[in-house]
């Protein structure tokens, strides 16, 4: 479903909006339940590792190539609802550019430091487009994200990595951002260039997200030339393509 010109204006002035329903309980059912496996498969390498993977810690885990590793997630991220929103923002020549599951334990879920996302990964055009999907109801108790309203308007900020967690952190200021509370159903939709961090998971019951991205299909790493990260290739000339 296309944005409203609302939620459009509120992109391009705010850098983010939150969507109304786009996504089936089901579905999102189905993907939580591929994100326990990966989950619980991603603790016991930690475990056994006895130390981080990457930014992933026990009871937060980013677990990427759900489109590889999850039919149901490949369904949505490449799903015509999705791909016609990230066209109406973005241009009609896009591909999956990254896919992620972000889970947070119940209780246990640590939060993560502001960024952004364009922060993680040299990429030119440096702004592409991410879409925030809670698998429940996201709240300040279960560690929602929060955002930084016209951030994306500064440009790339420097990120500078926290050794103890690996977060690379664009942001030390003192604002709180804004929660955005994000209903079972519907996303966040915001520009790679948006400042947003999340808080810990304080409740009883996980926090699942899916984190899905779209950029041009040409979008370079400036430093290699090359395309970076997820080549399917999802709108050509504003149609969809992938399934
Ligand atoms: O889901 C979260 O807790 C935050 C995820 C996030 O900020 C990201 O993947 O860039």
């Amino acid at each position: 479903m296309a944005p409203s010109e609302g939620e459009r204006e509120q992109f391009r002035e705010a850098g983010f909006f939150v969507t109304e329903r786009l996504f089936a309980d089901e579905l999102l059912d189905r993907i939580a339940g591929d994100f326990e496996r990966l989950r619980s498969e991603q603790d016991a390498a930690i475990r056994a590792a006895g130390e981080r993977q990457g930014i992933s810690l026990e009871g937060r885990n980013f677990i990427a190539g759900i489109d590889e590793k999850s039919a149901a997630g490949r369904e949505l991220c490449t799903g015509a609802g999705l791909v016609e929103t990230a066209v109406a923002l973005m241009g009609p020549d896009l591909r999956l550019y990254w896919n992620q599951a972000v889970t947070k334990a119940p209780r246990s879920g640590a939060s993560f430091a502001w960024h952004q996302d364009s922060g993680y990964h040299p990429i030119e055009p440096a702004e592409y487009l991410t879409v925030w999907i809670p698998l429940e109801d996201s709240t300040v108790a279960n560690g929602t994200i929060w955002v930084l309203p016209s951030s994306h308007r500064e440009g790339l900020q420097e990120h500078v990595i926290d050794e103890q967690t690996g977060d690379k952190v664009g942001y030390q200021g003192n604002e709180p951002g804004i929660a955005v509370e994000v209903k079972k159903g519907a996303a966040a939709v915001f520009s790679s260039l948006c400042l947003h961090r999340s808080g810990p998971n304080t409740s009883a019951a996980p926090r699942r997200a899916y984190v899905v991205q779209f950029a041009p299909t040409d979008a370079v790493d400036p430093n290699t030339g090359e395309r970076w990260g997820g080549l399917l290739e999802v709108a050509r000339g504003g149609r969809v393509v992938a399934g």
